[in-house]
């Protein structure tokens, strides 16, 4: 299939010009070229553990030290990588457009580093820097991205000792629970808030123009969004470095002539192609 990338960057311009109220769905390829790795396909393995296994209650459960380590070193990571153009450029976008709204599935910080509004940016699957208290007795939480490590055992989350219990992150409130990663793992409800917030920008009206960008859509409820979008007739873009990578019928992804257009494909870099598109 021939692809003409800049009529597609012509036709995507007009139809983002004419968009008022637009979403971004965005996943860990947002943060690729940032150096942190994504979950499915080459880089989700660490230390020979699927990072899928690992982002589950059972895990914590069963080995808060592995777990907690792995945690560790993605903070760490986090830490250390830089906000890249599109980052910037879906921040930009949200100052420029009150009724744009991005809605990350990362837990990396980078869109807030960015100076992403924090008014049109929810965070589905809540941040690697909050934390909160593991007793079911006690509701503590805490926003931590500061420290690091946690704790002295988790200096060296390359070594591959067994951190005991005691030697995990605590909770300074009830001084007994262990503290874990406020991110949301496989089986848990995403958080209430943000959900409502969601929906609440659902509510308020059609929302014209949806941008995929670094997600494989394999993770619900967070892919059911661009399925409302669609559903409502708004269009959809999809920014990805690996289009066969992706969860939806590649059928409907491409061929239809422009002036029916509800899709555009830009396969690439997304730190390259977002700021294109958006600019
Ligand atoms: C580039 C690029 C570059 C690379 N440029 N692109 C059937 C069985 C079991 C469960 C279910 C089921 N059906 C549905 C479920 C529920 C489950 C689910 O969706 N499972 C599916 C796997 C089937 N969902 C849940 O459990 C959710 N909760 C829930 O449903 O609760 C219900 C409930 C209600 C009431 C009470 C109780 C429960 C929760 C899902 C939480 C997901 N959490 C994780 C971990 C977060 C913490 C952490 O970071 O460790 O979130 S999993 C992981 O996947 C992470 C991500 O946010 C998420 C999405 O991944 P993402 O971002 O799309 O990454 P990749 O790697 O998949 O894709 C990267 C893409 O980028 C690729 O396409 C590349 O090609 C591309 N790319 N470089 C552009 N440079
Ligand atoms: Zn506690």
């Amino acid at each position: 299939r021939f692809i003409d990338m800049a009529a597609d960057l012509a036709s995507f311009h007009s139809c983002l010009r004419s968009s008022s109220r637009i979403l971004a769905l965005v996943g860990a390829g947002l943060s690729a070229s940032s150096g942190l790795p994504t979950f499915r396909g080459a880089g989700g393995l660490w230390r020979n553990h699927d990072a899928m296994d690992l982002a589950t209650p059972d895990a914590f459960a069963s080995d808060p030290s592995l777990v907690w380590q792995f945690y560790s070193a993605r903070r760490a990571a986090a830490l250390q990588a830089r906000p890249n153009k599109a980052h910037y450029a879906l921040a930009e976008l949200a100052r420029c457009n009150s009724q744009f709204l991005t809605l990350t599935q990362n837990v990396d910080g980078l869109s807030v580093r960015a100076n992403h509004p924090l008014d049109q940016l929810l965070h589905l699957h809540g941040s690697l820097f909050d934390l909160k208290c593991t007793s079911f007795y006690c509701d503590h939480s805490e926003s931590n991205n500061t420290t690091h490590p946690l704790t002295p055992a988790l200096a060296n989350p390359e070594s591959h000792a067994y951190i005991p219990s005691a030697d995990l992150p605590h909770c300074p409130q009830c001084r007994t629970g262990l503290l874990r990663p406020g991110v949301v793992w496989f089986g848990e409800p995403l958080p209430y808030d943000v959900i409502r917030a969601a929906d609440a920008f659902f509510d308020q009206g059609k929302v014209d123009l949806i941008l995929v960008i670094g997600t494989s859509g394999s993770v619900y409820p967070a892919a059911s969004y661009v399925d409302r979008v669609r559903a409502q007739n708004g269009k959809v873009a999809i920014f990805n470095i690996d289009v066969d990578d992706l969860d939806s019928d590649e059928e409907s992804l491409v061929g239809l002539p422009d002036s029916e257009r509800m899709k555009w494909v830009f396969k690439g870099d997304a730190a390259e192609w977002v700021p294109k598109a958006l600019e």
